[in-house]
């Protein structure tokens, strides 16, 4: 007889952190709901919280490593396993050279401890320049951002949502998504306080999302529109005289720029284009200005899109001019126990631009390439074709624009491996897939959430449930194929050669020791000094709801990585890109002229998904049907057609059939289809998902488009026609495209 135990430990699920309480008995997971104790989260938690338990048991999710054959995969054994992918991958490189190798990483790999540090060294042994990341579907304009303005990628301003009293939401829906480079813990209470407080929250998206109704007041926005809205607010405040320039200089370079920049943006000019009436622009401008303290905040509904980094630094711009950024109740900037920082210059590259793609010549940011430019690498023929592939936790089947295209590039690899814990619609093509082990086998700590936190926090949580029999985790996966491949190369020629030695006697480090390190030695640690005060692994250990380490404080100065210590304000490349914002304001000047200007499709995110792979749990997709595309009634009037028809959906890549409902929650001339349907492709292994009606919106989305500056998709906006679909089925395959 066992009894019940409860652990404390956080979800990893999405970004928001929130801490769980999980109870076990005999080795089954009996309950897991919110820690009320948990100093950051305070007890929230949402419904996916429970899929924790459902991948457990799930008997579709893989616990041995698998080969593909004629017949089907057949499990083999760890060593192997693990002794094919090194010689394969030797081969390659040895043949074609390093290049031959193409790596993504996907969006897990940043929520797991053990694949994230695992990852950093497995780059640095495969040395490839062909590596790929979630980001360039996701926060590249963010990152580049940084880097431009504040000389580092990692140095993002969140906002002090505690604190504000005005907060101007862009193309982030936090109700669904639990909060994205803002990570909130008590998600719920954080955005509802805003205007619980007596404050404003202003958002601003082409459909009325569940964060509506925690807002104060919603303007739709014709998708992409957004930098032409910040440029018009800029206009005003300028025009106005509401800026305090000599503020701004002491702390940056470049203002001038923008002066003249926002000149051209006159709110009555900019206001057909973007839909947002010029009184409204106007008044958002002068409460923004007058407010004690605002804060303008953007996330994926503005990255992904053509004018991705351009839209980002206008936000930034906006804070600035404003006097809120790097100030209480603004944009501020976390100072974690763990800094990701360190990270970032030693391993993660912190440049833009110092190589290209070899195909279409796009730039690397922070040394990844974007992932929608790998089907063509692996298409086209020449020195440097990717012939082999890694995927790291990631599905870019399901994740990348065009993906029926790289799904037939997959399949002509020489050789394919996924570390993945399912077979699904990317490691399906994989000739071996290496599956870690479940989250709440392994010991956690967010590296990198904690330095997207509104208020400094820090947890460590050791593992719930002990590692199942023959388990690796994906550190212990990454950490093995790194030594195989040539060893972890840290920089430091000693400890490289110390690390090599140990392994050969069975030794390695943990990703534990990594974070005893990285703390002791961070802002808060005891500085490894033996009696003195501060942080480590043994002080994180005795307090398993994490311990509060304050609110945000004005700490630029200190973080801040540009060469003389000011903000580079007006990059050069971000004020030249203002031209193509104004190429967007006279077409969708055109457009906003037109009856039937022709459709375009955004995406969204739902409480029960997350990204492409949790449909496989019963709890998450039980109920209605959430997959049909959204439609205004307007549009649905003007081509005659009604909720529940199926309709077809055709972009320049593909078409896919979808059941259609009619809704004035969009805007008109904007129709929505969730991301993360459509798994038919993988039914026979993923038998909860395979059957759900949907499509995957990738099929639709164009792998040219995308923001040049920083390689980032364009997956909102895309050009369609819906037109009624014969017969219903759930989705076809993309007509063939380059
Ligand atoms: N159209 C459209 N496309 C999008 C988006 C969109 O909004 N619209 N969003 C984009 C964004 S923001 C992102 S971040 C990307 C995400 O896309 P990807 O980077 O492809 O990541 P996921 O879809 O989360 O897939 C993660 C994979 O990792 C596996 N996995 C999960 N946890 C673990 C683990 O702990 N260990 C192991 N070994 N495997 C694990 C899952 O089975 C799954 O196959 O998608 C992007 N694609
Ligand atoms: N439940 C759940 N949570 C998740 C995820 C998930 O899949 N499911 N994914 C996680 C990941 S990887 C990420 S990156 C985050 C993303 O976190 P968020 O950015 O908060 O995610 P979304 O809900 O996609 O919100 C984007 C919003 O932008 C709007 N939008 C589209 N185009 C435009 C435009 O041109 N302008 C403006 N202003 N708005 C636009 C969309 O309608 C949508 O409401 O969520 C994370 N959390
Ligand atoms: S909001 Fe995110 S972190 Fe919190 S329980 Fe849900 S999935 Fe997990
Ligand atoms: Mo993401």
């Amino acid at each position: 007889m066992t009894s019940p135990r409860t652990h404390f430990t956080t979800c990893n699920l999405c970004e928001a952190m929130c801490g769980l309480s999980v109870t076990v008995d005999g080795g089954k997971i009996t309950d897991i709901r919110g820690d009320h104790d948990d100093t950051f989260s305070a007890g929230h938690i949402c419904p996916k919280a429970l899929g924790l338990r459902e991948i457990y048991e799930d008997p579709d999710r893989l616990r041995q490593p698998q080969r593909r054959t004629k017949n089907g995969f057949v499990p083999i054994s760890w060593d192997e396993a693990l002794s094919e992918v090194a010689s394969k991958l030797s081969a390659i490189r040895s043949q074609y050279g390093r290049n031959a190798i193409g790596i993504y990483a996907g969006n897990p790999t940043v929520h797991n401890l053990q694949a994230l540090l695992g990852y950093a060294g497995f780059l640095r042994a495969v040395g490839t320049k062909n590596r790929f990341d979630a980001n360039s579907q996701d926060a590249n304009p963010r990152l580049l951002t940084s880097l431009l303005l504040y000389g580092e990628q990692t140095v993002i301003p969140v906002p002090d949502i505690d604190r504000t009293s005005y907060m101007l939401m862009l193309g982030a829906n936090p109700a669904a998504s639990g909060g994205s480079l803002m990570t909130m813990g008590d998600v719920k209470n954080r955005v509802r306080g805003v205007k619980a407080r007596g404050g404003k929250l202003v958002l601003i998206d082409p459909r009325r999302s569940e964060t509506s109704e925690w807002a104060s007041e919603h303007h739709f926005i014709r998708p992409g529109g957004d930098a032409a809205l910040l440029l018009a607010i800029l206009h005003v405040l300028i025009a106005e005289q509401k800026v305090r320039w000599a503020d701004v200089r002491r702390r940056s370079h470049g203002s001038e720029r923008i002066e003249s920049l926002a000149r051209d943006f006159a709110p009555a000019d900019v206001a057909p284009a973007i839909g947002i009436p010029a009184e409204t622009i106007v008044r958002i401008a002068r409460e923004f200005a007058a407010a004690p303290s605002a804060v303008a905040y953007g996330r994926i509904g503005v990255c992904q899109q053509e004018l991705g980094t351009t839209t980002s630094w206008l936000i930034d711009v906006l804070n600035l001019l404003t006097g809120n950024l790097d100030r209480e109740g603004g944009a501020m900037f976390p100072q974690p126990a763990f800094d990701l920082g360190t990270l970032s210059r030693k391993v993660v590259n912190n440049h833009h631009g110092r190589w290209r793609s070899r195909v279409r010549g796009l730039p690397e940011v922070g040394g990844n390439l974007p992932a929608a430019v790998m089907a063509e690498e692996m298409e086209t023929p020449g020195p440097g074709q990717i012939r082999g592939f890694v995927s790291v936790l990631g599905n870019p089947v399901a994740s990348v624009p065009n993906s029926a295209r790289l799904d037939r590039a997959l399949a002509g690899l020489e050789f394919m491996v996924s570390l993945d814990f399912y077979i699904n619609e990317t490691s399906r093509h994989a000739h071996i897939i290496l599956p870690g082990s479940h989250a709440l086998e392994r010991s956690q700590y967010d590296v990198v959430f904690h330095a997207l936190q509104v208020r400094n926090t820090t947890k460590y949580s050791l593992p719930v449930l002990p590692p199942a029999p023959d388990s690796r985790t994906d550190w212990d996966i990454l950490y093995d194929l790194s030594m195989r491949l040539g060893g972890v190369r840290v920089g430091l020629p000693l400890l490289d050669k110390a690390l090599q030695l140990a392994h050969r006697v069975g030794l390695r480090p943990t990703p534990d020791l990594i974070v005893d390190l990285a703390v002791r030695t961070g802002k808060y640690g005891d500085k490894l000094l033996p009696g003195r005060e501060g942080l480590s692994l043994r002080k994180l250990k005795e307090a398993p709801h994490g311990i509060d380490l304050g609110p945000l404080q004005p700490c630029l100065q200190e973080r801040i990585r540009t060469q003389d210590g000011q903000i580079q304000l007006a990059p050069p490349i971000l004020v030249d890109d203002v031209a193509r914002v104004k190429t967007w304001l006279t077409k969708a000047q055109a457009n906003a002229q037109q009856a039937d200007a022709g459709l375009v499709l955004i995406g969204r995110r739902q409480l029960r998904t997350n990204n492409s792979w949790m449909h496989n749990c019963p709890s998450l997709t039980k109920g209605p049907d959430r997959s049909a595309l959204l439609m205004n009634p307007h549009d649905a009037s003007r081509l005659s057609l009604q909720t529940g028809q199926h309709v077809q959906v055709e972009s320049r890549v593909g078409t896919v059939t979808v059941k259609l409902s009619v809704t004035d929650e969009v805007m008109p001339g904007v129709v929505s289809l969730p991301h993360g349907f459509g798994h038919q492709q993988a039914a026979a292994t993923l038998r909860v998902a395979g059957p759900l009606p949907g499509a995957n919106v990738n099929l639709l989305t164009d792998d040219l488009v995308l923001d040049p500056l920083s390689g980032t998709a364009s997956l909102h906006g895309v050009p369609v026609r819906v037109t009624p679909a014969p017969t219903p089925s759930h989705s076809q395959p993309a007509s063939p495209t380059p």
